[in-house]
Order: C-alpha cells, then sequence, then structure tokens
C-alpha cells in the first residue's frame, strides 16, 4: 500500500513525513520543485503486541505502509506536469497536509493562513486535472468513431463511461463517490485518475492549536505535526516522558497510520507460533483463499484448510489447546470470509 502525502508548499508535508518515518529529511522550501521522498512504516497495532507477548516468538513482523513525500503542487490551475502526474497516478491514496500553524518565518505562499481555502484549492487541483484527462478521452474516443477503426462496442461502453465521468466532475464530484462495475473498475485501473483515490485530510496545527471547522466529504485528522516530528526523533523512553508531560497518550500519527489503513479498506490477519507473529494485509471481505495468497501463492494453490481462530477468543483463553478445547478453534473452507484480527494457519498441500 503507498500512500502518497500531498499539499501546498511549506504546508509540513515533509515535516509529517519525518514523523512517520522517523526520518529527517531536510524541511527546508523547495518552491516548484518536483520531489519525492518514500518511507516504510509498520502499522501499529496493539494486537500483535499482544500477540507477540504470548507466543514471544523470534521474529515480530507488523503490517506495512510506504508514504511517499510528493512535493510540486502548488493548488493551482496551471496543470500538472506528467512527471509528477505519473507519480502521483501510482498512488493507492493520497494524505493531504493543510497548514494551520502560524509562523512568521515560514511564508504561506498565499501570504496568509487560511485551512478551508487551501483545502479546497488542492481538491479542485485534483479535479480540475481530472477533468482535462477525462475530456481527452472523450476526444480520442470520438476521433476513433469517424475514423471507424475500432471496436464499436468498446468504444461505446467506453464513451458512456467516459461522459459520466466528465458530467460529476462538472458537478464538482470527485469521482470516488461514484459507483463502478467490475468491468469499469478495470478499465479504469490503468488511467490513474486522481479524485477516484481515497484521500484523507490532515490538519498540520501549531502546538497549542486548535482544530479548524472545516466542513469535507472525506475523512480528516488534526495533528501538531511538528511536535509530532520531534516525539518521533527521541527514544522511546524520553518519547514516553515528553508525552506524558503534554498529556499525549497516543501519538497522533498512529492514530493517523491506522486511519490511512481503513481509508483504503484494509484488515490484518495474522499468523503466530514460536518463530514469528506477523500482521498480514488484505482487502476486507477477502476469502480465505485470497489471503492465503498474501502469505504466498504456492500456499494458496494447495490449500486444504484454514485454521480459524478469532483474536479475542484467544487472548481471552490463552492458549491455542484451550481454544480447541472451548470449541473456538474451527476448520474453514476456500471461500470463508477472513475477519479482522482473524489467526489463521493455512493447511496446505504444497
Ligand atoms: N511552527 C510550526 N512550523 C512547522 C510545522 N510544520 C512544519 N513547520 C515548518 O514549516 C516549514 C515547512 O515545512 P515542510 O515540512 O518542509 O513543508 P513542505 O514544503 O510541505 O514539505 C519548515 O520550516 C517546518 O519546520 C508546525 O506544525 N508548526
Ligand atoms: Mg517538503
Amino acid at each position: 500500500m503507498k500512500l502518497g502525502i500531498i499539499g501546498l508548499p511549506q504546508s509540513g508535508k515533509t515535516t509529517l513525513f519525518n514523523a512517520l518515518t522517523r526520518s529527517n529529511t531536510p524541511t527546508t522550501a523547495s518552491a516548484g520543485r518536483i520531489e519525492v521522498h518514500n518511507g516504510v512504516v509498520d502499522v501499529p497495532d496493539p494486537r500483535i503486541d499482544k500477540l507477540s507477548g504470548m507466543f514471544k516468538p523470534k521474529k515480530t513482523i507488523y503490517a506495512k505502509v510506504t508514504y511517499a513525500d510528493i512535493a510540486g503542487l502548488e493548488g493551482n490551475s496551471k496543470g500538472i506536469s506528467g512527471n509528477l502526474l505519473n507519480t502521483l497516478g501510482q498512488m493507492d491514496a493520497f494524505i493531504h497536509v493543510v497548514r494551520c500553524f502560524e509562523d512568521d518565518n515560514v511564508p504561506h505562499p498565499a501570504g496568509s493562513i487560511d485551512p478551508a481555502r487551501d483545502a479546497e484549492a488542492m481538491l479542485t487541483e485534483l479535479l480540475l486535472n481530472d477533468l482535462i484527462a477525462v475530456e481527452r478521452k472523450l476526444e480520442r474516443l470520438m476521433d476513433e468513431r469517424k475514423k471507424g477503426g475500432t471496436d464499436k462496442t468498446i468504444n461505446e461502453r467506453q464513451t458512456v463511461l467516459f461522459n459520466r465521468l466528465q458530467e460529476a466532475l462538472n458537478n464538482n464530484t470527485p469521482l470516488r463517490r461514484l459507483e463502478y462495475t467490475a468491468e469499469e473498475d478495470k478499465e479504469l485501473s490503468s488511467f490513474g485518475l486522481l479524485t477516484r483515490k481515497q484521500i484523507l485530510t490532515v490538519f498540520n496545527l501549531g502546538e497549542a492549536q486548535k482544530a479548524p471547522s472545516v466542513e469535507l466529504d472525506h475523512p480528516s485528522v488534526a495533528l501538531p505535526g511538528k511536535l509530532e516530528m520531534e516525539i518521533s526523533q527521541l527514544s522511546p523512553e524520553d518519547a514516553q516522558l515528553f508525552m506524558s508531560e503534554y498529556g499525549i497518550e497516543e501519538p497522533a500519527l498512529n492514530r493517523m497510520i491506522r486511519l490511512s489503513y481503513d481509508l483504503l479498506n484494509l484488515q490484518s490477519f495474522f499468523t503466530v507460533g514460536e518463530d514469528e507473529v506477523r500482521a498480514w494485509t488484505t482487502r476486507r471481505h477477502a476469502t480465505a483463499h485470497e489471503s492465503a495468497g498474501e502469505i504466498h501463492t504456492d500456499i494458496a494453490r494447495g490449500f486444504v484448510r484454514a485454521e480459524v481462530v478469532a483474536y479475542d477468543d484467544l487472548t481471552a483463553l490463552g492458549t491455542m489447546a484451550e481454544c480447541k478445547a472451548k470449541g473456538k478453534f474451527r476448520l474453514e473452507g476456500k471461500e470463508y470470509i477472513v475477519k479482522d484480527g482473524d489467526i489463521v494457519h493455512i493447511r496446505s498441500s504444497l
């Protein structure tokens, strides 16, 4: 899973990226320049910590998310360059950083602090860009019709679809709000339309600042970016001290990482044992067979049965043996819908 951090210059993208990835990429202005940094982060999950405590495995492996700090968007209607567009198109979703913090030493590109305006500007930029892409596609479809070279049914089907997209965009509706058939999904998957991607807005607050009231039609979270970055660079002990001093229970970042996981409709299942306790990622409502494929394609190919115990049952009863004795240990087939937090062992003939 790859999440692109976007926002106006000087909004705090790199600051947030550093906090997420515990790195220290320079947070200097790079206005107008296209720059991308990637970092991989564990998805914090107290259930993995708990399971790890129970099984004392040699290795504990969390689910992972990749964050990309993407500089270059300006929140205007000049159009996005091909290079940048290509990078944006590869993301599964966006984290949109909106500046709320006040700091005279950090000039705002628009000259004043206005979270509502900035949130809107970026959404409009993405929307306009999709509109341009959709209109180009419609023109191409029309040319093809005139020439009569290509398959007529495909052309008609695509024309209907892209007309629907155009209408939505003209009404200021992001494409993620439309419903698509599986066939349309496939058709659009190579298209990298930006407003089809989920978005999480992060209001970057000053230290003692309250979250602004800005209405959005997608999830948002407010956090003090610079403070979070400072906390992330302390040793775990110092971070704990620092947080209790400020009355922070959990870094807002952890919440944000989990939110971005939810945003993409993903869930975790776990494998446990003396060697390894590990979280795996699947889409919600994935079958046991698909989940086996996450672990290894061979395991999916040789799928015989899934042994399943719910997380709550295992932690309440303490051991697998106890779960078996109490009838909480189940054998499930390929089509079983794996639940978030299931502890799974796949019996495979391969
Ligand atoms: N006071 C304050 N400054 C911040 C905050 N977040 C970022 N900055 C500063 O704003 C400047 C730009 O931040 P940066 O993360 O590089 O923004 P980017 O251009 O979006 O990547 C840097 O000098 C940061 O130290 C914040 O929450 N509070
Ligand atoms: Mg930056």
